[in-house]
């Protein structure tokens, strides 16, 4: 059983508990079953099961503001990483179906004109339509920019062209928030929702994980889009992508903690109930060694995803170094969690069909997703540089 004393921690309001608690329950009693396997057909199946479901019980409002279906009257932060961490402890795809309705409707949510929001946002909330965010391409993973993707306005369209590769949901989902570059071979990127199945959109691979998830490659040629698709303005799609990131990117910790927390639970019952040498395994030190920096780097971690969240919901601030930093820890740290988690099942551990071998797989992703752990790193060197520089010039004056 997961500890659950940090859902009293100041970070939070009762209605969070209360979310918390009540989604756990669910998760027990009413999550579709997860079909195991590398089959394509099987696991898009299972996530198109899994939105309905989360969909149908009123999970995915979470997603999107009150006046489009949703909960809260802008996304709250800390509602979005309890629902992952929660979702992650029972089932990675389950916390990644409810993920990428977030992730791909949330730009919409930030920057959509009324019309735009009134067309997907409610779809997204009832689990009727599954999203995508389309940013990452062959040369332009970590360095974005260097995205070579186009989009050229005509008459009342823009049309696409270009490649889109590693998408979440790529295959099944039914529209993605797409990001190219609005002037020839410039800088300048704009973003753009693209129905799936329009002419010229095709799925020109789906591509095998080590934790299996609908991920494909995309390909655009002379796709028209609507040019009232447009989220936010033209030319400003970076901040909208990179802003869009910044409340995801705590949400991506908190599902690494979800993780770690049910390796830390697996671990505990394992080295409660393993005998050896004349005694169980939880006698050992070298055992309660593993189990305390486990919980050490589990609470450490979710200080770091709660206070990010908190700060963009009650202080309304930019997160961009609260967020990298919980993205960061969170996602490294559960992968030594569940390691250590893997290490105390011996050859059991490393069975298909054991929890912690699911889990050793599954997480990998996450320190890659969303901006690898180097970019965080990357990201938080420049708001401490660009900090320090403020505070320099500010006392000149
Ligand atoms: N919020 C809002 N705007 C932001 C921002 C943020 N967090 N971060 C940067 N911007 C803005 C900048 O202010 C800048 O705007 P101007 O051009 O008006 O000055 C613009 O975006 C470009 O910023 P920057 O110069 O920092 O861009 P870089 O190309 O150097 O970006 C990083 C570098 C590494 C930070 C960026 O490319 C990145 O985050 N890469 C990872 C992308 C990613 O997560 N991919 C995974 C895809 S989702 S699975």
């Amino acid at each position: 059983m997961a500890d659950k004393t940090f859902l009293d921690w100041p970070f939070f309001e009762p209605h969070h508990k209360a979310l918390a608690l009540k989604l756990d329950g669910w998760a027990h009693d009413a999550l579709p079953p997860i079909v195991e396997g590398d089959a394509h057909d099987d696991v898009d199946a299972t996530c198109r099961a899994l939105v309905k479901a989360l969909g149908r019980d009123g999970w995915l409002r979470y997603c999107v503001p009150a006046a489009f279906g949703g909960v809260h009257e802008t996304l709250d932060v800390r509602s979005l990483c309890l629902i992952r961490e929660t979702l992650g402890r029972h089932s990675g795809l389950a916390d990644f179906a409810f993920a990428m309705q977030g992730l791909g409707s949330g730009a919409i949510s930030m920057f959509g004109s009324e019309a735009l929001k009134k067309k997907y946002l409610p779809a997204v909330a009832s689990g009727e339509k599954i999203a995508a965010f389309a940013l990452s391409e062959e040369n332009a993973g970590s360095d974005a920019a260097a995205m070579t993707t186009s989009l050229t306005r005509k008459d009342d369209t823009y049309v696409v062209n270009g490649e889109k590769t590693w998408i979440s949901n790529g295959g099944i989902a039914d529209f993605y928030t797409l990001f190219a570059k609005t002037d020839d071979g410039g800088k300048k990127v704009s973003a753009v929702v693209v129905d799936a199945g329009l002419p010229g959109f095709e799925i020109v691979e789906r591509i095998d994980v080590i934790a299996p998830h609908p991920l494909g490659r995309l390909q655009f040629k002379n796709c028209e889009t609507p040019a009232a698709n447009l989220v936010g303005e033209e030319g400003a799609g970076f901040k909208v992508a990179l802003s869009t990131l910044d409340i995801f990117r705590s949400t991506v910790g908190a599902a690494a903690l979800g993780f770690a927390r049910r390796a830390l639970d697996e671990a505990t019952t394992r080295a409660l109930s393993r005998k050896m040498f004349g005694a169980t395994l939880s006698d050992l030190p070298i055992a309660q060694e593993k189990l305390a920096e486990m919980a050490l780097d589990i609470d450490a971690s979710a200080l770091l995803i709660y206070r990010s969240a908190w700060t963009k919901d009650v202080q309304k601030k930019r997160v961009t170094r609260e967020a990298a930093m919980a993205k960061l820890f969170a996602t490294d740290q559960a992968q030594l969690v569940i390691d250590k988690a893997v290490q105390l099942f011996g050859g059991l551990g490393v069975t298909k069909g054991v929890k912690v071998e699911e889990l050793y797989r599954e997480v990998r992703a996450l320190r890659i997703y969303e901006g690898a752990s180097e970019v965080q790193k990357i990201v938080i060197a420049r708001q401490v540089l660009d900090a320090f520089r403020a505070e320099q010039s500010g006392g000149k004056e």
